[in-house]
């Protein structure tokens, strides 16, 4: 009998198509093994077929390509550690609640993603005067809800943030190939962006002279501010600076003395600069240790932090987390509310009573 217990699994939050947390608070390694790196997914998987494995660009460029993978693991490779986080991350926090899968703190995850830059593989086609946006075509595909059209999951960058040198065509993931689940043979990592971005089982990308119009671009992954009307939206992009406090626990109960807070912090925008907890509401707030790893060529991950807290008094308490960015951003009290419930990034949050 193979004896290895106890058992981690990741956290099922739909099965057709397949949607699962990571177990983000029980994870402690640098990148998130593959194993437990969270899923999002829209359709069901696409074929597995020998097509997954070549990609056409199109478009306004002067020599259309098929490009063949094995072509890809040719070229000047680069490997990038980067945070995915769906924008729907924490959606089940929402005050009012919001419709969609209702992930708790665990729909992020934070990998090794080897690929070339897309930029190189554009630069074989070469651009026209006219290239304007770069859209991206996954294998998958099904009926968009509640719009109805039936379509592939598609999503587009402006040509400048296209040919950013981080934007990969990734086949690795973690230093072994692409799972198919992610995305596999070939995927966009788009560093930085909520990982709706990062498109999976690439089978083409057009360079288009417009603007991309598909749902997952003007429906979905689109902030409503408003309650009761579709009024001043504005494109879901970068990720909101965030925390998440890996334990204690919410609701835990511990013994009186000194216990290590720790948790995880990463942002779109610059890197972490400080991780502050509170104790009586955010009247006061005092910094956690951040973990050292070097933010290059790592300018894309997540940091841990800790923080030695001794208490004293048994009784309840609330542990607030606020991460800082080098932006000047800081985690709001409250979370922006939007009718889709995306980007929500307030201060986060875990009671413990002491006994
Ligand atoms: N082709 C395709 N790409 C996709 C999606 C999808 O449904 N189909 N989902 C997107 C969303 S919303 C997220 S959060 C990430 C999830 O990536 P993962 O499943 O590898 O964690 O993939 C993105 N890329
Ligand atoms: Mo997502």
């Amino acid at each position: 009998m193979n004896i290895s217990f106890p058992q981690l699994f990741p956290i099922t939050r739909k099965l057709h198509p397949e949607n699962q947390e990571a177990p983000v608070h029980f994870l402690q390694n640098r990148v998130t093994p593959t194993d437990y790196f969270f899923k999002r997914n829209h359709f069901a998987y696409p074929q597995w077929t020998t097509s997954l494995f070549s990609l056409i660009i199109y478009g306004e460029v002067h020599v259309p390509l098929a490009v063949a993978y094995r072509q890809l693991l040719f070229m000047q490779v680069k490997t990038l550690a980067v945070v995915l986080e769906c924008a729907g991350n924490q959606r089940a926090f929402y005050a009012p609640k919001t419709y969609g899968e209702q992930w708790t703190n665990g729909a992020v995850s934070f990998g090794c993603w080897t690929g070339v830059p897309l930029r190189d593989v554009l630069q074989l086609c070469g651009l026209t005067a006219g290239a304007k946006e770069v859209v991206f075509e996954g294998h998958d595909v099904g009926k968009h809800l509640p719009s109805g059209k039936q379509t592939a999951y598609k999503r587009s960058l402006s040509l400048k943030q296209a040919l950013h040198p981080d934007v990969l065509i990734a086949w690795q993931l973690n230093g072994q190939p692409l799972p198919f689940a992610h995305g596999g043979p070939l995927r966009l990592i788009v560093p930085h962006w909520y990982a709706m971005a990062s498109v999976k089982w690439l089978k083409s990308i057009a360079i288009i002279s417009g603007e991309f119009q598909g749902p997952f671009q003007t429906e979905d992954y689109v902030y409503y501010p408003a309650t009761d009307s579709g009024q001043q939206p504005f494109p879901v992009t970068t990720i909101n600076v965030n925390s998440v406090i890996q334990w204690p626990l919410d609701f835990a109960e511990l013994k009186k003395g000194v216990h290590i807070i720790r948790g995880i912090a990463w942002t779109g925008q610059g890197v972490v600069t400080n991780v502050e907890l509170s104790f009586n509401q955010g009247k006061s707030w005092t910094s956690a240790t951040l973990s050292g790893f070097a933010d290059k060529p790592d300018g894309y991950s997540w940091k841990t932090w800790s923080f030695s807290w001794r208490a004293e008094q048994t009784g309840e308490y609330t542990i607030l987390s606020r991460a800082h960015d080098s932006h000047g951003r800081q985690q709001p009290q409250e979370a922006f509310w939007n009718r889709k419930g995306y980007g929500y990034n307030a201060v986060n949050k875990v009671r413990v009573n002491i006994v």
